[in-house]
């Protein structure tokens, strides 16, 4: 089952003092700005929280493509289940990227993938969500894959160089990806008053868990601290949430859309909107196993993996032929 528990808010950063001169030697790297590659030495705790949070990433884009790919042979019209599908695609191609960078830190992709499996390592919430009628899909693309990329962006200058150079080429796809979604709502909100109700239900079933999916807020966040001192994470999980509410909701307004918050207002003083947390409790219910599909999601993911075994198989006995016969050959 997936059920990992969030641990307490009570991981400091390592002081000056309580580093060894390796470790002294590796944080003035990161400081200095340069990129830390598969063969340098680093500490164990950051290539533990590298393998964390990019299997979790892989994870997500992997599970991410089964709400959209739900939609698949439903979408409209053949224009938009073209677009999606390659959209489908890039997602897949994601984890892949993602699987090969975390594979350079000395994990195998088969291990992080049985993590996944036995609910010991855990992928996005958002994805633990329905997607219920095509308006859906407008807004996975707009505000999840919004969403995605204001966490993205600043993750290509990550410290660890195979994970900062995935980063750029996925940044540049999540983009059509978030326009494409953007397009598609539109297209609903200027449509029948039918049209224009389901993207307004869509908006509100999926504006809070998009906020969730910058984690728990940073007075939660256990590992924020010491990942922004290496450079793992470049900011803290409130600030992106705060700059993804700021981008938004004048596109809502644009598409004539209300954001399901009362109390979501602009602040002339801060410059930004102040806006309503989403219910934390759903969060942490949601991680530990709880949500809507939770359950159909891995699922899914332990067929997929049982079904391919005779595929995964085969290549490995060609590879151990083609091996063999070049040893003999020599
Ligand atoms: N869902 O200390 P914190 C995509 C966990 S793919 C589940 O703040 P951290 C897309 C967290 O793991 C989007 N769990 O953690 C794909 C930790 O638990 P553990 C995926 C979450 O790592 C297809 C605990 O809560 N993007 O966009 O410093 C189609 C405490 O949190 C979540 C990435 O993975 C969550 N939302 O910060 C469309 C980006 N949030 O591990 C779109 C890379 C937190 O100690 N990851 N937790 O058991 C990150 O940037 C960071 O890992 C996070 C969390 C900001 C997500």
């Amino acid at each position: 089952m997936y059920a990992q528990m969030i641990k307490t808010a009570s991981t400091g950063v390592k002081s000056d003092e309580d580093m060894s001169d390796l470790e002294r030697q590796f944080q003035a790297r990161i400081d200095a700005g340069e990129k830390i590659e598969p063969k340098d030495w680093m500490p164990e705790d950051y290539r533990a929280t590298l393998i964390r949070q990019m299997g979790q990433h892989a994870h997500s884009e992997i599970v991410g493509t089964l709400p959209e790919g739900n939609w698949v042979t439903r979408a409209p019209t053949l224009e938009r289940k073209a677009i999606l599908l390659a959209k489908v695609q890039d997602e897949a191609g994601h984890g892949l990227y993602l699987y090969c960078a975390a594979e350079t830190l000395g994990v195998t992709r088969d291990e992080i993938t049985e993590m996944l499996l036995d609910g010991r390592m855990k992928y996005s919430s958002i994805f633990n969500y329905p997607s219920l009628n095509w308006a859906d899909i407008g807004a996975i693309g707009w505000l999840v894959d919004g969403a995605a990329i204001m966490n993205q962006v600043p993750l290509q200058r990550t410290s660890y160089g195979p994970y900062s150079r995935a980063m750029v080429r996925i940044c540049k796809e999540e983009s059509f990806h978030q326009r494409q979604g953007y397009d598609a709502i539109r297209a609903c909100a200027e449509g029948t008053d039918a049209q224009k109700k389901m993207a307004q239900d869509a908006l509100n079933r999926f504006w809070y868990p998009s906020l969730m999916m910058f984690g728990p807020p940073d007075s939660d966040s256990v590992h924020s601290a010491q990942s922004m001192a290496w450079k793992i994470k470049i900011n803290t999980n409130d600030e992106l949430r705060q700059k993804f509410v700021d981008q938004t909701v004048p596109q809502a307004e644009y598409l004539g859309l209300t954001v399901p918050d009362e109390n979501l207002k602009w602040n002339d003083e801060t410059g930004q909107y102040d806006f309503s947390q989403p219910d934390w409790g759903e969060f942490f219910d949601v991680v530990k196993g709880n949500g809507p599909c939770n359950v159909d999601r891995l699922a899914d993911r332990n067929k997929a993996w049982d079904d391919g075994a005779w595929v995964r198989d085969g290549m490995m006995a060609h590879a151990r032929k083609k091996a063999a016969a070049k040893i003999a050959a020599e």
